[in-house]
């Protein structure tokens, strides 16, 4: 399915039924009075929020939603039916705005949250509404009233509690397969991932957070390069960050017979540091509030460093140094440290 995170829609109201002129007819009553019915109201459009979707997709597909309109009235004070309202399922995350103003009209964070974007008009009331003492035949009834009609821009931004940013093959969907139920493609080439993925971590039998996997970030996204930073977006709403970095990168730096105790490790920290800020540059450059959410830096594909047990710590040590944050290093595909980067996380949600 595509992945579809913007739609332009128009949505109306259906139109009040009219009201009917009637008099009532019956064989000797030589003047029945007035007995035009109402005309039903018409049926309103109702944006409600799904689990059971997850794009906009069908929102590019049919750009118009017209609510039926209400049946007129008739005769002894018949009343038109009401239109029927008609339900837009939209996906959690949701957030509709004034085309026009960009007005934030609803932003849909849960289950079943309905918002009514158009209401139907009223129908119009009947002939028999208009009498009065000295006007006992009125030969008027109203129109029935205009639905409201909208344009509306209908953004998807995923509400997610912890985003995962790196470079492509950093491993951000092979960390969500293994902590989640969630299944993204994985593979050993860059951009694997081409939309972003949702993955529910259970911390226990009733605790959970959501993570998104977000295509990989390359210097220069922001001008386009990669995927660019359009996914970006998706993160905004997260809490916290999970910025991992590939320990391929670092395997040159290992086994170097004729270094000075600590040259390698030194350069193997300058390697992160220049990878990491490429992307934190580009979050930067995105919306700065990204770059100030609270960050977890991780190493991946610690398994490489099995060889060297000694290598891999030292390296985390230095670099948390330089930036005076907390670092891991764990393997996704081994699982070595994923169960603890989950806890940590947990934590770092509910302080
Ligand atoms: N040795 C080793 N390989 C890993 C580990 N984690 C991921 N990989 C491999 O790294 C490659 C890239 O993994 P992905 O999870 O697709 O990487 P990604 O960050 O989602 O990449 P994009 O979707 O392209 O941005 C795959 O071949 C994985 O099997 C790990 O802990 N150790
Ligand atoms: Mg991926």
């Amino acid at each position: 399915m595509r992945f579809i995170d913007e739609a332009k829609i128009k949505v109306i109201g259906g139109h009040g039924g009219r009201g009917c002129v009637s008099f009532w007819r019956e064989k000797f009553v030589a003047r029945g009075g007035p007995d035009g019915g109402d005309g039903g109201d018409g049926g309103a459009v109702i944006f409600v929020a799904s689990t059971r979707i997850s794009t906009l997709q069908d929102l590019r597909y049919k750009r118009t939603y017209q609510a039926p309109n209400g049946e007129g009235g008739s005769g002894a004070n018949k009343a038109g039916r009401d239109g029927i309202d008609i339900e837009v399922l939209v996906p959690i995350g949701t957030m509709l705005k004034d085309f026009e103003t960009s007005e934030l009209i609803c932003d849909f964070t849960e289950e079943g949250q309905r918002f009514v974007v158009a209401k139907g008009g009223r129908g119009g009331k009947g002939n028999s509404h208009f009498v009065t003492s000295t006007y006992q035949a009125p030969r008027h009834a109203q129109p029935g009233e205009e639905g409201t009609v909208r344009e509306l821009k209908v953004e998807l931004k995923l509400l997610a509690d912890v985003g995962l940013v790196g470079y492509p093959n950093a491993g951000k969907s092979t960390l969500i397969s293994r902590v989640s139920a969630a299944h993204p493609k994985i593979a050993d080439y860059p951009f694997t991932t081409l939309v972003p993925n949702l993955g529910v971590v259970f911390v226990d039998q009733y605790q959970s957070f959501v993570v998104a996997d977000v295509p990989g970030l390359i210097e220069g996204a922001h001008r386009g390069a990669g995927l660019g930073t359009r996914f970006l977006k998706h993160l905004e709403r997260t809490r916290s960050l999970v910025h991992l970095l590939d320990g391929t990168h670092l395997l040159e730096f290992t086994t170097r017979p004729d270094d000075e105790a600590g040259a390698s490790i030194d350069k193997a920290v300058e390697e992160l540091l220049r990878l990491y800020g490429a992307i934190r540059n580009e979050l930067e450059l995105f919306n700065p509030e990204l770059a100030q959410k609270e960050e977890v830096v991780v190493i991946n594909k610690a398994d490489l460093f099995a060889g060297q047990p000694e290598f891999l710590p030292q390296v985390v040590l230095a670099l948390e140094k330089k930036l005076g944050k907390r670092a891991y290093a764990i393997s996704c595909a081994s699982g070595e440290g994923t169960a603890e980067l989950v806890s940590l996380l947990w934590r770092m949600l509910h302080p």
